[in-house]
């Protein structure tokens, strides 16, 4: 796009790729996040300096916060990204849920927004009916939440529930819902613009997930179909609209073995699933991020898959040890490639691995015409991939991309609870 960049990083991340390609690069701290990636002077100071005329904060960090986002307005800075109020709106998930059944988006049955007492609770769960999940409304990613099975269980969890929340989040804020059994977790990628209008990208099915981290992510999802596409599709944009949803975001969605699909929680940032969407759209959503944030509008139009995209995430964990993290130094590196296959990673062979951060230290995707294929392709391609020096979550990918039950795309968000690893 001819614009020139300014990369910050830690010390920690002096070596890292970033620094060396962009126009210019600022150290803004040590190797601990809060004094560095996390520490808005410093990242404001740098943008001051170097004359930066807009931030875009990435995924992590400080992509979700709404003080920044304000910060970096009230400096005349863009934060490439939605405005403090909208981060705010849909980082409390009582009221985003409270924002999306006043626009007509299906959201799980359940509370009418927070539950104060354990009396409260026990009347919300003779109403809902159990199972229910009670949920933090400053959670999300599935921190705070319990499955509740009987009233005993809710008298014996409620307090401990709540306690944990406000604890973790300094909000002990409380909201009920039915439990919905063996679900998919598929999302839907959105695009709004400065005049209020919104479109979709079409879905990602994130069902392979461990510990609420994701693994693989795919598009189009193999449940999916274009009945199921268009309503999703349609409730998504609803879902930005009603808010005036500007950059790109994400709208996540449990999807249940009927196909009946819920409101589950809203990202408004880039997801670092994002490359399976472009690769299947042909198109580079950071870009329109951009494009987005310089006020130019969408085209009005939908997007759908043209072909089938698959991501693998490449950590440096031991997949034979609970996936347990492993820094240090990578002696050798053989990149996979060819036609169809995409490896973004800010690594290379001699790099060391921090043992501060996200253990994720590339991403494959992989694109071919259809979905056996492209498993085929991918399965290819993590043969061909070297690491040396550190463990990484590849075995486990191998393994999984010659799964029967992955293979016929039979799977849901308790998938990994039944994986073995071999
Ligand atoms: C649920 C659910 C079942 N029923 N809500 C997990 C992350 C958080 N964003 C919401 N989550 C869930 N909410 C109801 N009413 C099951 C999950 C869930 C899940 C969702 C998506 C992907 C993986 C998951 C793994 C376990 C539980």
């Amino acid at each position: 796009m001819g614009i020139k960049t300014v990369a910050v990083y830690s010390t920690a991340d002096r070596e890292s790729l970033h620094v060396r390609f962009a126009d210019e690069a600022v150290c803004i701290g040590p190797a601990p996040s809060k004094e560095s990636y996390l520490n808005m002077a410093a990242i404001i100071s740098a943008a001051e300096i170097t004359n930066s005329d807009g931030i875009h904060p990435g995924y992590g960090f400080l992509s979700e916060n709404a003080k920044f986002s304000h910060i970096c307005e009230e400096h005349g800075i863009k934060f490439i990204g939605p405005s403090p109020e909208m981060i705010t709106a849909m980082g409390d998930k009582a009221t985003a849920k409270a924002t999306m059944i006043k626009a007509g988006v299906p959201t799980v049955p359940g509370s009418e927004g927070l539950i104060d007492t354990l009396e409260d609770a026990l009347k919300a769960a003779s109403e809902v009916g159990y199972p229910v999940m009670i949920k933090a409304t400053a959670g999300g990613g599935g921190k705070g939440m319990r499955i509740i099975r009987s009233d005993e269980e809710l008298n014996v969890q409620w307090d401990k529930a709540r306690a944990e929340a406000g604890a973790a989040f300094g909000n002990d804020g409380m909201y009920m819902e039915k439990f919905i059994e063996e679900p998919r977790h598929i999302e839907i990628q959105i695009a709004g613009d400065q005049n209020g209008n919104a479109c979709h990208l079409s879905e990602r099915d994130c069902s392979v997930q461990r510990r609420h981290q994701k693994l693989v992510e795919e598009t189009p999802s193999p449940f999916m179909d274009d009945n199921l596409r268009e309503a999703m599709g349609k409730a998504a944009i609803k879902a930005a609209e009603a808010i005036r949803y500007e950059g790109v975001g994400t709208v996540e969605f449990l999807v249940d073995k009927y196909k009946n699909f819920y409101f589950m929680e809203m990202n408004t940032r880039i997801q670092v699933e994002h490359p399976i969407t472009e690769e299947v759209i042909n198109y580079d959503l950071i870009k329109e991020q951009i494009k987005l944030a310089a006020g130019i509008p969408i085209s009005g139009k939908n997007y759908y898959p043209e072909k089938h995209a698959i991501e693998c995430r490449i950590n440096a964990e031991d997949p034979y040890n609970g996936f347990r993290p492993s820094p240090g130094k990578i002696t050798t590196l053989h990149v996979p490639g060819g036609h169809g296959v995409r490896v973004d990673t800010h690594v290379y062979a001699g790099y060391t691995i921090p043992p501060h951060y996200d253990s994720m230290i590339a991403k494959l995707i992989v694109v071919h015409q259809t979905r056996e294929e492209a498993i085929d392709k991918m399965l290819r391609a993590l043969q061909e991939f070297v690491i040396e020096g550190i463990k990484t979550t590849i075995p486990f990918h191998i393994q999984l991309m010659q799964d029967e039950r992955f293979r016929k795309g039979d799977y849901t968000t308790k998938f990994m609870d039944d994986f073995v690893l071999k």
